[in-house]
């Protein structure tokens, strides 16, 4: 038989040879559900296509950022008719303050917004704003939580419910994660034991958490979030990067009616292209430079054809009848998967927020990380490699969610859904 990922397996030798892995971002390299990368050559709505020609219906996404599919139409003109008129100045622009304006119309807690290049530049500058505006040391986050790879986030959970951080990658010294409790995700007590000890700048959380897979906030968990920040003058620090746009229009904070302090957000907003942002109360983002005495800066921050490309992002969004749309898929994908599941007899629980979900190959239900930790991960990786061999491409980890787009139909649901069932009984 050809083989059918020969090309691909051509361009990852090369690969490997000048990029670290072969990518240039670890969970691309799909190792951990034993195969290696289909390179793509093509998107094309709800699909893409890889250097061998092969097709899938995507519901990777590009963890996120793809919403409206693959090569929209208005997003490309967008992004054509900008680039006529230059690509980056590295001086201000009208349509930096149209992108700002439009964050803030969609999330009033965004008094004040500043625009950056990525997700983990949004969090590593909020949590260094919370610091400077607090004069605190200590940040709080939640084991299984991943808000991009600043070193302050890459960190371990020790032993125990709350304890000070221990460094989760090499390259981290001992100071830069000390400063860091990892707590469990949907624990109260645990987040109020951290805050009682003093001196906490910050909380930052996944107000939908999408990086240990898919996990729902427990009732009132949001809410006592916020409480217990504003009883300590601990600033909340929503980590919207992926639900921001997604789960609902503006975000999970809109959802859940919950203001944060401040609020991290990107994929979704760059429509495709590198733009991320963070923003909230005015009088924490007046400490920033250059108005304060918190640096942060970025050479491409507020890049003219993102702004363009995440504008008409945001505007496509606004129209009547989207997150009914988006919520319709959701709820077919993944009440289809969890059934073929049960149908094969696979033991299997479904999470789902709109149209971002994660079947996780445990009886469940999953709750936090050390739940999730229970799945079954080789069955995943079974799962992965069987559903890409039937034209779908699910995102290479258990601990990730997938994403549905508006441009993903009934029928190419009802074909995922096919593949499911046949990838299942194998
Ligand atoms: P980036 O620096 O990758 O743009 O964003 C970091 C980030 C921050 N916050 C949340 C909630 C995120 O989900 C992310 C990035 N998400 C991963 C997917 N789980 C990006 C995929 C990758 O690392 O290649």
């Amino acid at each position: 038989m050809a083989n059918r990922y020969e090309r691909s397996q051509a361009i990852f030798e090369r690969a490997k040879a000048v990029i670290p892995g072969g990518v240039n971002s670890p969970v691309r390299a799909c190792r951990s559900v034993g195969t290696d990368p289909a390179f793509v050559a093509q998107g094309d709505g709800a699909a893409i296509v890889d250097a061998d020609g092969n097709r899938y219906l995507d519901l990777i996404g590009s963890w996120g950022p793809l919403i409206l599919g693959h090569t929209h139409p208005e997003i490309l003109e967008a992004i054509k008719e900008t680039m006529a008129s230059g690509t980056t100045f590295g001086a201000p622009t009208e349509i930096e303050v149209r992108f700002a304006e439009a964050l803030r119309d969609a999330l009033p807690s965004m008094e004040m917004v500043r625009a950056v290049s990525s997700g983990t530049e949004s969090t590593m500058s909020a949590l260094r704003l919370a610091r400077g505006f607090t004069g605190r040391a200590k940040i709080i986050k939640a084991d299984g939580g991943y808000h991009g790879h600043a070193d302050c986030l890459l960190v371990a959970a020790g032993s125990g419910a709350a304890t000070l951080g221990i460094p989760g990658s090499a390259g981290v010294p001992e100071g830069a994660a000390r400063d860091t409790i990892v707590v469990p995700y949907n624990d109260l007590p645990a987040v109020e034991q951290a805050l009682a000890g003093g001196d906490v700048a910050a909380v930052i959380v996944e107000p939908v958490a999408g990086n240990m897979g898919l996990v729902v906030p427990a009732p009132g968990y949001l809410e006592g979030l916020r409480a217990a920040c504003t009883k300590h003058g601990t600033v909340l620090i929503f980590d919207e990067v992926m639900t921001g746009f997604r789960v609902a229009w503006g975000g999970a904070q809109r959802l859940y009616g919950v203001t944060p302090d401040l609020t991290t957000i990107g994929k979704v907003i760059g429509g495709g292209l590198p733009a991320a942002a963070f923003g909230g109360r005015a009088d924490i983002m007046q400490k920033l430079a250059p108005l304060g005495s918190v640096y942060q800066a970025g050479t491409l921050s507020g890049n003219p054809l993102a702004m363009a490309a995440g504008l008409k992002t945001m505007e496509i969004l606004a129209r009547p009848g989207t997150y009914e749309r988006l919520e319709h898929l959701g709820t077919k994908l993944g009440e289809g998967l969890f059934a073929a599941a049960q149908a094969a007899g696979v033991p299997a629980c479904l999470n789902r927020v709109g149209s971002m979900l994660t079947l996780f190959f445990c009886a469940g239900p999953v709750t936090d990380y050390a739940t999730a930790k229970t799945a079954d991960t080789a069955r995943f990786g079974t799962f992965y490699r069987r559903m890409r061999e039937r034209g779908v491409f699910l995102p290479p980890s258990q601990f990730e969610a997938m994403f549905v787009s508006l441009a993903h139909t009934d029928e190419d649901v009802q074909q995922i859904l096919e593949a499911a069932r046949g990838a299942l009984a194998d």
